[in-house]
């Protein structure tokens, strides 16, 4: 173990394996790519056999049996040193701002040209989308495939079964519920699929003449609630694997996951609702009894309208948000009203990535 002083008089401390693994000189990490080189697991278990700091910025660490000597620079090491206070995991409830119904009643929104023109509001944008979990563009031009400019400006689109992008208007012969003008209830898309898409875009054509209001729910405030208000009922829920299915025609997606997922620290990390496609739940009687009961109580919670937001998406909207975090629903609507979106999926990693690669350039 290495002990450095740091400010304060706090002692930093950094156990061999982590410090030799860590080594930046040219042979354990490749200049040209970044990636490391070395194969820690390829070498004889490494002790610290000398420390040396050089100047203000450097410590050079000798290791044994190898004799490998590795320059650190000081500012890195006190950076990462590992018991300094990690950020929050990034996809969990810490990391995010919760919020309630009306608290989000105005959503955070750009202009699509102003998002295109400009860095600082493009990253705005996709920063609403990490820390509540939705943002609307406004001003996409209200044509086919636009969803699709959106997604690619910040992502790389998820093609599934409904392909690269979905129209979300009344069908003659629907494969899904949204292809109707029934009304539906909020959920999360895709509970059926492993991995689940991260993040959708509606994007709106043409409103319905009557209806065809959406609603949004942040599901990790709601969680937290139902995890205040009924623990056992929500630890329940967090340990239940559900089954979730949909078929049709040439299709047969399953996937089992709990409704609500945490991390492994415990936070929450993901909710996964729909109630359309929920398989029969199998398991002892009494448990899947618990779990009903539990599912009730959830399900009841997310009705709740102080916990929705709501708005009409007209034409030229383009809602983007966490699939994995804010639950949508949307009420009926005149089936003859020509009502009409397209959406498509992507994911969190990439948009994430958007992010901190406009931050960078931002600050250099
Ligand atoms: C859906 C859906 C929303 C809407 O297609 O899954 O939620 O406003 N549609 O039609
Ligand atoms: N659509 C709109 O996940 C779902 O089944 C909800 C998804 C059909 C792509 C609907
Ligand atoms: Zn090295
Ligand atoms: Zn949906």
């Amino acid at each position: 173990m290495l002990e450095l002083d740091a400010a304060g008089g706090r002692v930093l401390r950094f156990p061999a394996a982590w410090l030799r693994d860590n080594c930046p000189c040219a042979d354990c990490r490749d200049p040209v790519t970044g990636q490391r080189l070395l194969d820690l697991a390829g070498i004889a278990d490494p002790v610290i056999v000398g420390a040396e700091v050089t100047g203000k910025t450097g410590v050079v660490v000798t290791f044994g049996p190898d004799e490998h000597r590795s320059a650190f620079n000081r500012a890195w090491l006190d950076a990462n040193a590992p018991d300094s206070e990690a950020p929050a995991p990034p996809r969990t409830e810490e990391a995010k701002t919760l919020w309630r119904g009306s608290e989000l009643d105005r959503l955070p929104a750009a202009d699509w040209a102003a998002f295109q023109a400009d860095h600082a509001v493009r990253a705005g944008v996709l920063e609403a989308v990490l820390r509540y979990g939705v943002a609307v563009l406004r001003g996409v031009p209200a044509e086919p495939g636009m969803v699709l400019a959106v997604a690619e400006t910040f992502g790389y689109v998820r093609e599934t079964n409904y392909g690269r992008l979905f129209d979300v208007r009344v069908e003659p012969a629907p494969g899904n519920l949204a292809y109707t003008s029934r009304e539906i209830l909020p959920h999360t898309d895709n509970p059926y699929r492993d991995p689940v898409p991260t993040v959708q875009l509606l994007h709106c054509l043409r409103d319905a003449a009557g209806g065809g209001d959406t609603l949004l729910i942040d599901g990790f405030a709601a969680a937290a609630a139902f995890r205040a208000q009924a623990p056992t009922a929500f630890t329940v829920l967090t340990r239940t694997p559900w089954p979730f299915r949909y078929a049709h025609q040439d299709v047969d997606l399953r996937a089992e996951a709990p409704l609500i997922g945490l991390d492994p620290r415990g936070q929450i990390r993901e909710v996964r609702f729909n109630s359309r496609s929920m398989e029969p739940l199998r398991g002892p009687a009494d448990e899947v009894e618990a779990a009903y009961a539990a599912y009730l109580a959830w399900a009841r919670l997310l009705r709740r309208p102080e916990l929705a937001t709501r708005l009409r998406l007209a034409p030229g909207d383009c809602l983007i948000f966490d699939n994995t975090r804010v639950l949508h629903a949307r009420t009926a609507f005149s089936a003859t009203g020509g009502r009409h979106l397209q959406g498509c999926y992507t994911d969190l990693d990439g948009l994430a990535s958007t992010l901190a690669v406009l931050r960078r350039k931002a600050a250099p």
